[in-house]
């Protein structure tokens, strides 16, 4: 009696043992009678021997015939032989091909990047994409896991939207209500409103940003895991940020142990463990014109100035207190210089750079409105969300983690659009 199994589970099996296999042939040699095929399922490859007398004259034709990534089913028996990849390989008896491939599969060694990206649809076999997709799942599933356990609530919210979070440069606009609206640069206004109710709440959900800089670590559309709280000031929720990334470092650690070191990394959750160094804006604007970069107080910093700050460090950092004019409106002033906002960015070490992005949030109805005519904006577009300071207000804190870039520093992909499985950058919108 044949069992279907998973490839990985194959691996754990008696020598002997009657199985059969279903996947996708990813690669294949010829040795006169023998052919050997590698067979890909979502859990791993193993080598399957296709002899001509052992396997039937049929299936023999077929395996001589068949095109790279058909599906198949191969029916065998498990064979120890320390040659094979993983000391173990299939003899079939019989092989059947669920979908042939009609033409030659195009990804090949040796083609160019763009061509990859081209064909990701296709790309998306390659054992090394899908194993960055089950460490990203996974990544999720602990930050949500730990947010529930610490007593948040998932929220979901729009994504359509009439008015800028972070500025009107980036923002993606769309023409149907017969009135401006736009696509989400993060959920932050939505889940103020929710903690009236819910006081700790969280949404992962994709953000959207018409970026302008073409570099290794902006998307056009990300994942963006973002929590509010109320009654929380700037140090609550930078302890928040500390003990979240720090979860997701020793989950992934211990979950994806397997997958990360597939991938050539190793997580140690002591270059995550808080408390994480925390430095002003001042300071930092100070390292960097030690460095010589040419950088004046009020300049936001971009990618080449994280990269060369972020070098400075061998654990993740906050930069606070960034002047006013650097970061949106609703950043609550700090009292003590209010010149300077209550902000916090993460910054991940080694050249990587900002990770999270939050702070404490104005919650005075006056302050806001205030700060929404100094820059140039128009109350009444902001009306719901200055109605929230009408009722009730509490002081209140949060912040937003992208997905992929926690993914890029973690595993070191050599550009962010690795992290997903169809990547929208400036340049691209296909497949
Ligand atoms: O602009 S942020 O710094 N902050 C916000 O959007 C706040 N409104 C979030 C909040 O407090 N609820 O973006 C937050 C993070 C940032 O640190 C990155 O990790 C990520 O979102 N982010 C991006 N990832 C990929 N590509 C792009 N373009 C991008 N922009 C931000």
């Amino acid at each position: 009696m044949f069992k279907t199994l998973y490839v990985r589970d194959a691996f754990q099996c008696e020598e002997g043992l009657e199985v059969e296999l279903i996947g996708w042939i990813r690669s294949k040699r010829r040795h006169g009678k023998l052919i050997f095929l590698d067979l890909r399922d979502s859990t791993g490859i193993i080598q399957v021997a296709v002899k001509h007398g052992v396997a039937d004259n049929e299936s023999f034709m077929k395996a001589l015939d068949i095109g790279l990534e058909s599906s198949v089913k191969v029916k065998g028996r498990l064979k120890k032989d320390p040659r094979a990849p993983g000391g173990l390989e299939l003899h079939c008896n019989h092989l059947e091909i669920v979908g042939p491939s009609l033409e030659d599969f195009p990804i090949k060694k040796g083609v160019g990047l763009k061509f990859l990206l081209d064909n990701r649809h296709l790309h998306l076999r390659s054992p090394r994409v899908a194993i960055i997709m089950k460490i990203r799942a996974t990544l999720m599933d602990i930050a949500r896991r730990w947010l529930r356990e610490n007593g948040f609530v998932e929220v979901n919210c729009p994504t359509f939207i009439t008015a800028a979070v972070e500025g009107g440069a980036t923002l993606f606009k769309v023409d149907y209500f017969g009135k401006p609206a736009y696509l989400t640069q993060s959920v932050q206004f939505y889940q103020e409103a929710a903690i009236y109710s819910l006081e700790k709440v969280y949404s992962l959900q994709p953000s959207f940003r018409a970026e302008l800089s073409r570099t290794r670590r902006h998307l056009t559309e990300f994942w963006h895991l973002e929590v509010e709280m109320a009654y929380a000031d700037l140090y609550d929720i930078m302890k928040v940020i500390e003990e979240l990334v720090y979860a997701i470092v020793n989950g992934l650690n211990k979950e994806s142990e397997r997958e990360i070191r597939t991938l050539g990394r190793e997580l140690r959750p002591e270059m995550a463990e808080p408390p994480y160094p925390r430095i002003r804006y001042s300071e930092a604007l100070q390292i960097l014109q030690s460095k010589g970069v040419n950088i004046n107080w009020g300049d936001d910093f971009g990618a080449d100035e994280e990269r060369i700050l972020s070098k400075e460090f061998s654990k993740p950092f906050f930069v606070t207190h960034y002047p006013k004019e650097a970061k949106a409106f609703y950043h609550m002033p700090d009292p003590s210089n209010p010149s300077v906002c209550l902000n916090a960015d993460l910054l991940a070490p080694g050249g990587y750079g900002e990770i999270v992005g939050g702070g404490q949030r104005i919650h005075d109805y006056n302050l806001l409105t205030e700060r929404i005519r100094e820059n140039n904006l128009n109350p009444e577009e902001y009306r719901w969300y200055l109605d929230l300071r009408k009722y009730g207000s509490v002081p209140h804190s949060g912040f937003g983690l992208g997905i992929e870039r926690m993914l890029w520093w973690l595993l070191h992909l050599p550009h962010i659009r690795s992290a997903c499985l169809f990547p929208r950058t400036p340049a691209r919108v296909y497949p």
